[in-house]
């Protein structure tokens, strides 16, 4: 995350330069309408992505898989922007997703880790992660660098259309600089996070539950359970629960909650109750000093207090931590797991 925003932003003097997406700015500062395509952990970054867009920038958002927006005949406008994100650069579905785009008129952006990759060439303009290699399989520094990329993108457009105060955009600014201490605060949870993976590893079913800006962390947490330990898990926003999934819930299922203290708060405290008094094994994610949930969890990891909107890059940590030892206690490879390629060219 550091090296992502190395020589990018200048909390201190409330600047924020990211020279990949000079040349077409304006387009996007003007975009009617932002099409974000990606696949797997990069979907997920730009499910936060259509939170913090909506939210300081006031843009339409639409955010689809690759693999789908790819076979379908999409409406592309003038003024409409698209924005791919991907970890390897080589994703066939999103290339060709973006080939699509391109031949409607947009204009495509990339967000993307591998420099000089076909995306990278593919696309119009865009910034890189700066990120390094992902040495495994499953994508997670590529997802709190896509994250802290699509921040940056968001808090400049907002400052160029004007739907930000100085004063918020110097504050998430500022906040955005503290992330790595706060990253590095949260892995200090290794330990019991340990502990709590050798107490679920041999369970059969996961369900990751969040609202606001952690419901992408909830399904992101699930998909990296299923990648690395192959273990069923299911991520919703905890509003959808009483639609179907509260179905699941018994003293076999384990819910991971992903509940730090931000606008919703108080929802999803109701949320954990619902699943206590249905004898549901809760794992709680909560910002640092909270009281309350610990009192109803069965098992709470603490992540240091951050801004709503950056918590994501905070709360997922915990997430892919659980999956690892998970994975490791259960024998899997997590460096290579089965079936799943690193590039998915086909
Ligand atoms: C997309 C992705 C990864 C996942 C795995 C398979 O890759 O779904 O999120 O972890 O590697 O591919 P990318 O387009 O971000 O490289």
């Amino acid at each position: 995350i550091a090296d992502c925003m190395r020589g990018r932003i200048n909390a201190t003097e409330g600047r924020l330069m990211l020279g990949g997406i000079r040349n077409y700015s304006g387009a996007l500062t003007n975009a009617q309408r932002i099409v974000i395509i990606a696949c797997g952990t990069s979907w997920h970054a730009g499910l936060v992505a259509e939170y913090l867009f909506e939210d300081i920038c006031r843009i339409p958002i639409e955010v689809e898989y690759a693999s789908e927006f790819r076979y379908r005949n999409p409406v592309i406008r003038e003024g409409d922007i698209v924005i791919a994100i991907s970890q390897s650069g080589e994703t066939a579905d999103t290339l060709a997703a973006i080939e699509l785009a391109k031949s409607k008129g947009a204009i495509v952006f990339g967000v993307v880790n591998t420099v000089g990759s076909s995306i990278s060439r593919a696309t119009h303009e865009g910034a890189y992660l700066h990120a390094g290699p992902e040495i495994g399989v499953a994508s997670t520094k590529a997802f709190t660098a896509q994250l802290t990329v699509l921040t940056m993108i968001a808090l400049s457009v907002a400052q160029q259309k004007g739907t930000i105060s100085d004063v918020k955009f110097r504050e998430l600014l500022v906040e955005l600089e503290s992330i790595p201490k706060k990253v590095a605060k949260a892995l200090e949870s290794d330990g019991k996070i340990k502990e709590i993976s050798a107490l679920f590893k041999d369970v059969h079913n996961f369900l990751y539950l969040g609202r606001g800006y952690n419901f992408p962390v909830a399904l992101e947490g699930a998909l990296k359970l299923k990648e690395i330990s192959y273990i069923h898990a299911e991520g919703y926003p905890a509003a959808e629960m009483k639609h179907g999934p509260i179905a699941l819930i018994d003293e076999n299922m384990p819910v991971v909650f992903i509940a730090t203290r931000d606008s919703s708060y108080d929802k999803i405290v109701s949320n954990i109750q619902e699943v206590k008094s249905r004898k549901g094994k809760v794992i709680a994610i909560v910002t640092e000093g909270d009281v309350l949930i610990p009192k109803m969890a069965d098992f709470t990891i603490e992540v240091p207090a951050t801004h709503e909107a950056l918590m994501p890059l905070v709360s997922v940590i915990p997430l892919q931590l659980l999956s690892y030892h998970i994975a490791v206690m259960r024998g899997s490879n997590v460096d290579q797991p089965r079936n799943l390629a690193k590039s998915v060219t086909v």
